[in-house]
C-alpha cells in the first residue's frame, strides 16, 4: 500500500507496509486505490458522454469512500467498485470489444500516479485529495435533495486531469479550480442545510449527559441526526452531539426537538478513550471513525459510506431500529454525569454562523473603527492526535484581548469551552460551525472587505488553519483560488507538498507553516 492523504501519514511522508496510522489495511487501501482508479475510468469514459444522477452518485460516494477514517471495509470497497463500472458500463456500453482497443477509457492505474515525478504527483495530489473533500460536501448536500451541475461536473473533469500525462503548468489551472468549484460546492451545501434546518443561532450546548438510555451521533450529516430523531422521539432516548455534530444544535428544524441534550465528548481523535466506558451507542454518519477498541465495538453502528468490518451498518432504508435497541439495552447513566471541555469548561457555544455575524455587520464595523477590536483570528480546521497540536489552544489563550476568534470545524475542541469574554456586546470566540461552514467564514470576510473598501488581504484578518484530511484540503484550495494571501498552516505541512509545489504556494500565497504561537502572534501583529 501508499497512502499519504492526511496529516498524520507515517514519518511525514507515505503510510507503507500492512496497515495505515489510521488503521486503514493494506488490502482495503489498495482496494481504494482500485476504487479511485475505476472513477478515473469513469471520468475518462464521460469526455463526450452525458453521465447522469446514477453516475454522479457513484462518482460522490467512491471519492467520499476514499477520504480518510471514512471506509475500512473491504467489502464495502468492493461493492463501490462494482457500482462503478457498471456506471462506465452504462456509459460506453460496446467499449472495449472492438478488434483494436484504444485503452482509452480503461482504469487508472494508481501506481502510475504514486511512482510519478514528485511535482506532478504532488499536483495530482492537490486535485484528487481536494475532489476526495468537495465529494463529502457535495453528498450532504445530496441527501438533502440539492445537486449542481457545475459541481458534478468537475469531478470527470478533475479526475480526468489526474490520470492524463499532462505538465505543471496544464495540472496548476485545474488545482485552482478545484479550489474554485469547492466554494460552489460549499455554497450548495450552506443553501440545503439552512432551507431545510434553518439559519443557525448562537446555542449554550451543555456537556452533561443526564439520566437514562442515549445515542451519540458523530460525523457531519444532519440530516441523519433528523431521520434519528424522529424515530426516538418519545422512545425516552436522548441525543448527544459528538464531535462535528455539535452545530447541529444551532438549527431551530434540530434544535426544536426536546430530546436532543447536548454534547458528549470532544474531536475525534479523544474517541478510544471517551467511548471505552460508555453505557450507550455511537453513531457514525461520516468520518472520523477509528477502529473501535474491544471494550465498545459491540455499541459502534455506521451509516452512509462508513464501514467498518463487522460492524452493524443501518443502510438505505435508515432503520435505526438496532441503535435505539442498544441505547434501550445499556440505559444509560444512572445520574447527571457532569463532563467537560478540554480546558475544564461545561458548556460550550456555537451557531454563530453568516447569518448571525452578518445581522450585526454594524456592530462589527463600528467596534473596529473605534479600535475596540484590532484583529480577527480564524482559528480553525481539523483536530488530530500528534503532538503539537496544542499550538492552538495556546494561540487563542495568548491571543490580544482586543482580537475577535472565529472558529469552525472540530479543531475549536482545543479551545471551545474557554471563556474570553466579549468586546462591545460580541463575544470574543465564535464558533461557525463545521469545516464546511469555511464558507460562512469566506462570506463574512468578503464582506468586511466591502464595508471597508479594500481587499480581503488588506482586512485585520489572519487565517490559522489546522489540517488533517482532505476536506481540509479542498477548503485550502477555495482560500487560495480566492487570492487569500499569509495563511499560517499546520501542525505539519502536507507530505504530497513537494519542495517545488510548496516554493510556488510560499512564492504566490506567502504560505507560513505555523511555527509557536508567541513568534507567529508577533509577526502577524507586529
Ligand atoms: Fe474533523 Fe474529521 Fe470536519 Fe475532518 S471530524 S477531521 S476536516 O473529518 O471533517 O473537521
Ligand atoms: Fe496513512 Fe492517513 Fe492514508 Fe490512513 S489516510 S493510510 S493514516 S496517510
Amino acid at each position: 500500500m501508499f497512502c499519504y492523504q492526511c496529516e498524520q501519514t507515517a514519518g511525514c511522508s507515505g503510510c507503507t507496509g500492512k496497515m495505515g496510522v489510521c488503521g486503514k489495511s493494506a488490502t482495503a487501501a489498495n482496494l481504494q486505490d482500485e476504487l479511485t482508479g475505476a472513477l478515473i475510468g469513469l471520468a475518462r469514459a464521460s469526455d463526450g458522454n452525458q453521465p447522469g444522477p446514477s453516475a454522479h452518485k457513484a462518482m460522490i460516494e467512491g471519492l467520499f469512500a476514499t477520504v480518510t477514517n471514512v471506509s475500512f471495509s473491504d467489502e464495502a470497497i468492493k461493492q463501490q467498485i462494482e457500482a462503478v463500472r457498471r456506471e462506465k458500463e452504462a456509459l460506453v456500453p460496446q467499449c472495449g470489444q472492438c478488434g483494436t482497443p484504444c485503452v482509452r477509457n480503461d482504469d487508472y492505474d494508481m501506481e502510475l500516479l504514486w511512482t510519478a515525478d514528485e511535482d506532478i504527483r504532488s499536483l495530482k495530489s492537490l486535485i484528487l485529495f481536494g475532489l476526495r473533500g468537495m465529494a463529502a460536501y457535495a453528498y450532504h448536500a445530496l441527501v438533502l435533495g440539492y445537486t449542481d451541475e457545475e459541481v458534478n461536473q468537475f469531478f470527470y473533469k478533475g479526475l480526468f486531469a489526474v490520470g492524463e500525462d499532462w505538465t505543471m503548468e496544464e495540472l496548476l489551472p485545474v488545482v485552482m479550480e478545484t479550489g474554485k468549484v469547492n466554494l460552489k460546492c460549499m455554497e450548495l451545501l450552506d443553501k440545503a442545510n439552512t432551507t431545510v434546518y434553518g439559519t443557525p443561532a448562537p446555542t449554550e450546548v451543555t456537556l452533561s449527559v443526564e439520566p437514562g438510555p442515549f445515542i451519540v451521533v458523530s460525523g457531519h450529516d444532519l440530516k441523519d441526526l433528523e431521520l434519528l430523531l424522529a424515530q426516538t422521539e418519545g422512545k425516552g432516548i436522548n441525543i448527544y452531539t459528538h464531535s462535528e455534530m455539535l452545530p447541529a444544535h444551532a438549527y431551530p428544524e434540530l434544535k426544536k426537538n426536546p430530546h436532543l441534550k447536548g454534547n458528549f465528548g470532544t474531536a475525534w481523535q479523544n474517541q478510544q478513550k471517551e467511548f471505552d466506558a460508555i453505557p450507550a451507542p455511537v453513531l457514525f454518519t461520516t468520518n472520523c471513525l477509528m477502529p473501535p477498541k474491544e471494550s465498545y465495538k459491540d455499541r459502534v453502528f455506521t451509516t452512509e459510506v462508513v464501514s467498518y468490518p463487522q460492524m452493524v451498518h443501518i443502510d438505505d432504508n435508515k432503520d435505526f431500529t438496532p441503535v435505539i435497541e442498544k441505547a434501550l439495552e445499556l440505559g444509560g447513566y444512572s445520574q447527571t454525569q457532569r463532563f467537560t471541555g478540554i480546558n475544564g469548561g461545561n458548556q460550550v457555544t456555537t451557531g454563530f454562523g453568516h447569518g448571525t455575524i452578518l445581522s450585526a455587520a454594524d456592530q462589527v464595523v463600528s467596534a473596529v473603527k473605534s479600535g475596540d477590536i484590532g484583529h480577527f483570528f480564524l482559528v480553525g480546521g481539523c483536530d488530530g492526535a500528534r503532538p503539537g497540536r496544542n499550538y492552538y489552544t495556546e494561540f487563542v489563550k495568548q491571543a490580544p484581548e482586543d482580537s475577535i476568534i472565529l472558529t469552525l470545524a472540530c479543531g475549536k475542541y482545543r479551545f471551545n469551552d474557554l471563556d474570553l469574554g466579549t468586546i462591545g456586546g460580541l463575544p470574543r470566540l465564535m464558533d461557525m460551525g463545521q469545516c464546511n461552514d469555511a464558507y460562512g467564514a469566506v462570506k463574512v470576510a468578503l464582506a468586511l472587505a466591502e464595508a471597508f473598501e479594500c481587499g480581503v488581504n488588506d482586512l485585520p484578518l489572519t487565517l490559522v488553519l489546522s489540517w488533517f484530511e482532505q476536506k481540509a484540503v479542498c477548503i485550502l484550495l477555495t482560500l487560495l483560488s480566492l487570492g487569500i494571501k499569509n495563511i499560517y498552516l499546520g501542525p505539519t505541512l502536507p507530505a504530497f507538498l513537494s519542495p517545488g509545489v510548496l516554493a510556488y504556494l510560499i512564492d504566490n500565497f506567502n504560505i507560513h507553516k505555523a511555527s509557536a504561537p508567541e513568534e507567529d502572534l508577533k509577526a502577524i501583529l507586529g
